[in-house]
C-alpha cells in the first residue's frame, strides 16, 4: 500500500467507528463521568515508512532578531539550554516577513540594538530596515556551535537589492561554515502580489527572478547551497520549483514550504476545537510536497508554521491545545517523510514555543512541551499503523529504534481513551498533560514508570499525550 492509500484508509478507519457509543455508556473515569473511548492500534512492523531524522526538530525566528547580536550568541546560555532541550541536533530557520527588510552592513552600528527580542511579524506592512552585521553572524555561529544546531538562512529578495544580499551571503557562508544548510531567497513569494510585486505576479515570474538572484549569489559564493521556495501555501510553487531546480539548479538541497493550521488571528472560527480537528487541506498539500520531493530527489521541510498566522490566537495558540496539536503535527509530518518541522515564534508571540527575551529571561510555552515530546521520536523508524476509534481527535504513531518499540498516543478529546496496542508493557513513559485544555500554565512533560500501559491497553487521559517505549 502506498502512503496515499495508507493515509486514506487510516482516515476512513478513524471516521467509521466499530464501537457503538451506547456500548460505552456506564463506563466512567475517576476524573468525571465521560464515557471511555475505545480504540485499537494495529502496526505493521514490516512496513517502515521513514526514519525520523535526528535534526527533525526546528524553530523559526524572524531575521530581524539578528539586529540584536546578543540574542543568538554564546553568551545567551538560557536560550542555548532550551534549544538543547528540544534536540541534540536541530534546525534554526531565520526568515519570515522581516527577512525582506534586512539591510546587511559591515559597519557596526553605534548605540544599543533596536530591540531585545522580536516576535512574529504580524504587521504585513512594516517598512523599517533592520541592520545585520558580521558581528551578528559571528555570534550566531557560536550559538549554533553551542546548541549543535544548523541553520537555514533567509536573504532579502522581495525588496533587495540582491547585490547587498549577495554580499551578506558571502559573509554568512564564510562565518557559518558547516552550520549553514542553505540560503533561502525571499519569504513566501506566493504572497507578493500587490505587495512587493504587481497583481499579475505568477510562479513563472518568481522562477525568473529567483534564478537571477541565485546567479548573483553564486557569483559571490560559488559553493552556495539553496533551499526553497519557502511559500506560504500555494503548492503549485512547490511543484514547479521542484521540476525547475531538477533541470537547472543542482545547488538546491531542500524543498520548503510553510504551514499554518488556521488564520488570520482574530477571524471567526479560530477555536481550540478547530485546531484539534483534522485539516483536510494539509493532507492534500503534503501529498503534493511528497511527490514534488520525490520527483526532484530532494528532502522537504516545513520551514515555517504554527497554529494560527498573524501572530497566533490568544486562548488557543498559547494553551495545552497547542501542545497536543504540536505533537500530532510533528509526527504526522514525520510519518509522511518530511525532513523536519520549524515552528515559528520569538518574542512574546502567542504561538511561540519559547517566549521572552534577554532582559525578561526565557520561558517554556505550552508548544515547547509538545516539541519536547515529539523529539523523542528522533531516530525512530516509523511503521505503518492503522487506528480505529470513533473520534478523529485520537491519534497514534508507532515505530522502532535500536530494537525498542515506541508508541505515541494523543488524546485530543475530553474523554479517556483505552487503546489496544501491540505492546504488552513498557519500561519507559513520557506524559504530556495540563490542568485544562485551555490552560496556559501548568503544562508538564514528565518521564516515569510506564503505568499507562497495562496488559496491552494504553490508557490515555482526556487532553493528554503519552509515549511508551519497550
Ligand atoms: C508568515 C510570516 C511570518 C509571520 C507569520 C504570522 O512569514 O513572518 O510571523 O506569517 O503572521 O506569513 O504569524
Amino acid at each position: 500500500m502506498n502512503r496515499r492509500a495508507f493515509i486514506g484508509s487510516a482516515a476512513a478507519a478513524a471516521a467509521t467507528s466499530c464501537f457503538a457509543p451506547r456500548l460505552l455508556r456506564g463506563q466512567s473515569n475517576s476524573a468525571g463521568n465521560s464515557p471511555v473511548l475505545q480504540a485499537t492500534l494495529t502496526v505493521d512492523e514490516a512496513k517502515r515508512l521513514t526514519t525520523v531524522p535526528m535534526d527533525f526538530t526546528g524553530l523559526s525566528y524572524e531575521s530581524a532578531q539578528l539586529a540584536n547580536p546578543a540574542f543568538f550568541a554564546a553568551s545567551n546560555k538560557a536560550l542555548i539550554a532550551l534549544f538543547r532541550e528540544l534536540g541534540r541536533e536541530g534546525v534554526l530557520r531565520l526568515g519570515g516577513g522581516t527577512s525582506e527588510y534586512t539591510a546587511f552592513t559591515t559597519k557596526e552600528p553605534s548605540g544599543p540594538p533596536p530591540f531585545d527580542a522580536v516576535g512574529p511579524d504580524t504587521s504585513k506592512n512594516v517598512d523599517t530596515d533592520t541592520p545585520i552585521t558580521p558581528k551578528s553572524l559571528r555570534n550566531l555561529r557560536a550559538f549554533l556551535d553551542a546548541t549543535n544546531w544548523r541553520c537555514l538562512y533567509g536573504l532579502n529578495l522581495a525588496r533587495g537589492p540582491i547585490k547587498r544580499a549577495a554580499e551578506e551571503a558571502s559573509y554568512a557562508q564564510r562565518i557559518l561554515g558547516p552550520r549553514l544548510i542553505a540560503f533561502q531567497l525571499g519569504n513566501e513569494p506566493d504572497a507578493w502580489r500587490k505587495r512587493y510585486r504587481p497583481a499579475t505576479w505568477s510562479y513563472a515570474d518568481y522562477w525568473k527572478e529567483w534564478s537571477a538572484a541565485r546567479a548573483a549569489v553564486v557569483a559571490r559564493v560559488p559553493q552556495a547551497r539553496f533551499a526553497g521556495p519557502d511559500v506560504s501555501n500555494k503548492m503549485n510553487y512547490v511543484a514547479g520549483f521542484a521540476q525547475d531546480v531538477k533541470r537547472s539548479a543542482p545547488d538546491v538541497v531542500m524543498l520548503t514550504w510553510h504551514y499554518y493550521a488556521m488564520g488570520p488571528a482574530g477571524a471567526k472560527g479560530i477555536t481550540i476545537d478547530k485546531l484539534l480537528s483534522p485539516d483536510p487541506k494539509l493532507d492534500r498539500d503534503l501529498q503534493i510536497a511528497v511527490e514534488a520531493a520525490r520527483e526532484a530527489g530532494l528532502p522537504y521541510r516545513m520551514s515555517e508554521g504554527n497554529s494560527c498566522w498573524n501572530g497566533g490566537q490568544p486562548g488557543v495558540s498559547d494553551t495545552l491545545a497547542s501542545a497536543l496539536w504540536v505533537v500530532d503535527i510533528m509526527l504526522h509530518f514525520a510519518a509522511m517523510g518530511c525532513a523536519g518541522v520549524n515552528l515559528h515564534g520569538g518574542g512574546d508571540g502567542y504561538y511561540t514555543p519559547i517566549a521572552g527575551g534577554l532582559t525578561a529571561g526565557f520561558v517554556r510555552r505550552p508548544e515547547f512541551f509538545g516539541m519536547a515530546l515529539a523529539k523523542q521520536f528522533a531516530g525512530v523508524a516509523i511503521e505503518e499503523s492503522s487506528l480505529v476509534c470513533s473520534s478523529d481527535k485520537v491519534r497514534a504513531y508507532a515505530g522502532t529504534r535500536a530494537g525498542a518499540h515506541c508508541i505515541v498516543a494523543i488524546n485530543k478529546t475530553d474523554q479517556p481513551v483505552s487503546m489496544k496496542v501491540p505492546l504488552r508493557n513498557a519500561h519507559e513513559q513520557w506524559l504530556l498533560t495540563g490542568p485544562a485544555i485551555d490552560a496556559r500554565q501548568g503544562i508538564t512533560l514528565t518521564k516515569g514508570h510506564a503505568d499507562a500501559l497495562r496488559d496491552g491497553v494504553l490508557h490515555v487521559s482526556p487532553y493528554s499525550a503519552v509515549l511508551v517505549e519497550q
